[in-house]
Formats: C-alpha cells, structure tokens, sequence
C-alpha cells in the first residue's frame, strides 16, 4: 500500500503486447466512477512531457541495448513517479497507470534475460514504497495477442521482437502474479470482451473491502 496518502490508491495494469489492456482500462475506470472514486488515468513508459519524449526513444530507436533500454524504462518511471503519481496519491486521488515497473520485471527481466535481481535493485531504488497496491494481469498467449494487433500499422521496436522473447514476457508476468497473490487478479485475456470484462467487474468487487 501506497504511503503517502491512506485512502489514496495506484491501481497498474499489465499484460503482453495486444492483451487489451485498452479495453480494460475503460472498464477499471468505469467501476471506479460508479464507486465515486476521484482518479486519474495515466500509463507507463509516459505519462507526462519527459516521459513521454523518453517513451518515444524507446519505441522508434533503430536499436537500443537491453541495459539502455532498462535505464531509459526507470528514467522515465522516475520522471512519471515524481511529477505524477506521488503529486496525485498526495491529493487523495487514486491513480489507474497502463502499466507500472512490473513490466520492467516481465520485459526487460524476462524478454530482455537482465533477470529479476538487476530490476528489484532499479524497483527499491526509483519506485520504493510507490508501489501498486492491486495489479489486473491481462494474461494472454502472445501468439493470441501478437495477431490481435498485427494490422494495426507500422510495429514499433518492442513489437518486431521474437515469439521466444514474448513467451519470457508471458512467464515472467506469471511468475511475478504468482508471488504476489494478494495484490495480482490474473484475468483470462484470450477470451471474449463481454467475458473479459465481467472477469474485471469480479476482480474488483472481490478486492473492494480491501481497496476502499
Ligand atoms: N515496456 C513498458 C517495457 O518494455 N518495460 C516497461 O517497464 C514498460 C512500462 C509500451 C511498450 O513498452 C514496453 C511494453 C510495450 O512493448 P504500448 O503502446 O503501451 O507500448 O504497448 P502495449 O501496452 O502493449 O499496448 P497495445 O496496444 O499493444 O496492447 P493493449 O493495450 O493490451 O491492446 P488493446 O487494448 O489496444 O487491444 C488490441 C486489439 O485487440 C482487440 C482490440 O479491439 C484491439 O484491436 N481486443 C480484443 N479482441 C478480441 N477479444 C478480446 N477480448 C479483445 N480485447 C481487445
């Protein structure tokens, strides 16, 4: 649980690529609106100006090495933590990001083989105690993903990576919901909206003693 304000929340939202992340977004916010919550919707690598240029240099760099792109990842998450998560949780305002560091765990962790030691060291160094207090896994298969989102235009750098680095993402992702019982809900994500989305509905109503 987040230290800075008691009733405030960070709420993070993870997955591989094309798990519908999107689409749960919309219904997270959704519950949260009919809960009264006051938040704010926001996503990682971005998030604000900074992060936002950084995200850019991640996604469309011709190459980046792993450790770059591990350093660029926790530059921009400090940026977003400092001028927008910790701002927010402070108000009392609950904060709903499009993913947070465990993506760092399941990407470049997993995808990228640095292993989980090199990222809990970035984790207690950038992130601390700003840490989710309830991560929505989109658990899919990337072969099921990857075809979601293949005619969706110019792939960007992440996107063009090997199915062997993707199922280390999926792994990885697994690994980490499996530590964390409490804080993850792993939601089938291959399956229909309508299912997807009441998965969500019964995430957050099993969680809601505990969130509120
Ligand atoms: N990254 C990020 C790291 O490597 N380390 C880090 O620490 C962090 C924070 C971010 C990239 O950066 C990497 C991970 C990423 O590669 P991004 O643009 O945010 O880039 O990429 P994604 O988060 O992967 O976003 P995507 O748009 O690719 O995936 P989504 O949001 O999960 O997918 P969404 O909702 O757009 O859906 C994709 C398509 O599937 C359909 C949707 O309509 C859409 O067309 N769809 C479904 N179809 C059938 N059944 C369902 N249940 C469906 N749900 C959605």
């Amino acid at each position: 649980m987040t230290s800075i304000n008691s009733k405030a929340r960070l709420i993070t939202l993870e997955g591989s690529e094309g798990a519908g992340k999107t689409t749960a977004l919309n219904v997270i916010c959704e519950i949260l609106q009919q809960w009264d919550i006051d938040f704010i919707r926001t996503r990682e690598p971005g998030g604000e100006p900074t992060s936002e240029k950084i995200r850019d240099i991640l996604l469309h760099s011709e190459h980046l090495h792993a450790k770059t792109e591990l350093l660029l990842m926790f530059a921009a998450r400090n940026e977003h933590i400092e001028n927008v998560v910790k701002p927010a949780l402070a108000q009392g305002k609950w904060v709903i990001s499009d993913r947070y560091v465990d993506a760092s765990y399941a990407y470049q962790g997993g995808g990228r083989k640095l292993g989980f030691e090199i990222v809990q060291w970035m984790d207690n160094f950038i992130v601390a105690d700003i840490q989710a207090d309830f991560t929505i896994l989109m658990d899919i298969e990337p072969e099921i993903g990857l075809e979601r989102i293949k005619n969706r235009g110019q792939a960007d750098r992440i996107e063009l990576e090997s199915m062997d680095f993707f199922h280390r993402i999926t792994n990885a992702y697994r690994e980490k919901a499996a530590e964390n019982p409490d804080r993850y809900a792993v939601i089938d994500a291959s399956k229909t909206i309508r299912q997807v989305t009441r998965s969500i509905q019964l995430a957050f109503i099993q969680h809601r003693d505990k969130l509120l």
